[in-house]
């Protein structure tokens, strides 16, 4: 009781979304897939927590709340207990409201430059109840039937698997903002690998002073579009980390430039 423990969750399943919930401790969400975020208690709200995410949280005990604590991982009729915690009784700063813990921010921009951004638009297709008739795969383009038989039923901007060329290629330096449209019913955790993007809009709504982060999850019939500042050369990849769903094609790839 009193201490406090930085918790650091990190989802490994390839391809369970969790809805978290705190029972028995005081949070503050501190960092978001590893960038610190202004601190906000979570004590009270369910966080959704998709493959790939990672949520770091400065937990307490909650002073009023007897006995064990949990993470408990919420069901439409109930909840799942993922982890236990056992609270020590003790003398010192038992019960005291610490200040929050608020972690120096990593030399992101605060704001995107979208004057002279490369503007990209993926749709997002393919799945059970989804409406894909037929996408690029190995440079050929195939109708549905013949992609159910190569197991790429995934696409991303109409190629399934990931492709000689790039989807697009950036300057080092440049703005990006990648509009992606969901037209699955399913929902798919968005990773890029060598950025940490913001959310700039979410269907069609703007979204002011989100997190940088590198994994969003998008939900079925959503648009979201996301920033970045291309400054790390090379080549990168961008997949939906439902490992199920790259390993069927949602699965692509971008360069910058140096
Ligand atoms: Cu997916």
């Amino acid at each position: 009781a009193g201490e406090r423990v930085r918790l650091r969750l990190v989802n490994v399943c390839n391809a369970s979304i969790y809805a978290l919930k705190l029972e028995g401790l005081k949070a503050d969400l501190i960092t978001l897939d590893g960038q610190p975020v202004a601190p906000r208690d979570v004590s009270s709200e369910p966080m959704l927590f998709s493959p790939a995410q990672r949520i770091d949280l400065a937990v307490a005990a909650d002073p009023d709340h007897q006995g064990k604590a949990s993470l408990r991982s919420l069901r439409r009729d109930g909840s799942d207990e993922l982890a236990g915690f056992v609270i020590e009784p003790s003398s010192t700063g038992a019960g005291k409201n610490p200040d929050p813990i608020r972690l120096p921010d990593n030399p992101l921009p605060k704001t995107l430059d979208r004057s002279g951004a490369l503007n990209i638009e993926v749709k997002m297709e393919g799945g059970a109840m989804g409406l894909l008739r037929s996408a690029v795969y190995k440079g050929r383009k195939l109708g549905i039937d013949e992609l159910i038989q190569v197991k790429s039923i995934w696409a991303l901007a109409g190629v399934t698997g990931l492709p000689e060329k790039p989807l697009f290629s950036a300057r080092r330096g440049q703005s990006v903002v990648l509009n992606l449209i969901n037209e699955t019913a399913w929902p798919h955790p968005m990773h890029i690998h060598g950025f940490h993007f913001s959310v700039l809009e979410r269907n069609g709504k703007p979204m002011a002073g989100a997190p940088w982060r590198d994994t969003e999850l998008i939900m079925p019939r959503e648009t979201v579009l996301l920033g970045f500042v291309a400054d790390n050369p090379g080549k990168w990849l961008l997949h939906c980390h439902t490992l199920e769903h790259a390993a069927a094609g949602m699965i692509t790839w971008f360069e910058v430039t140096a």
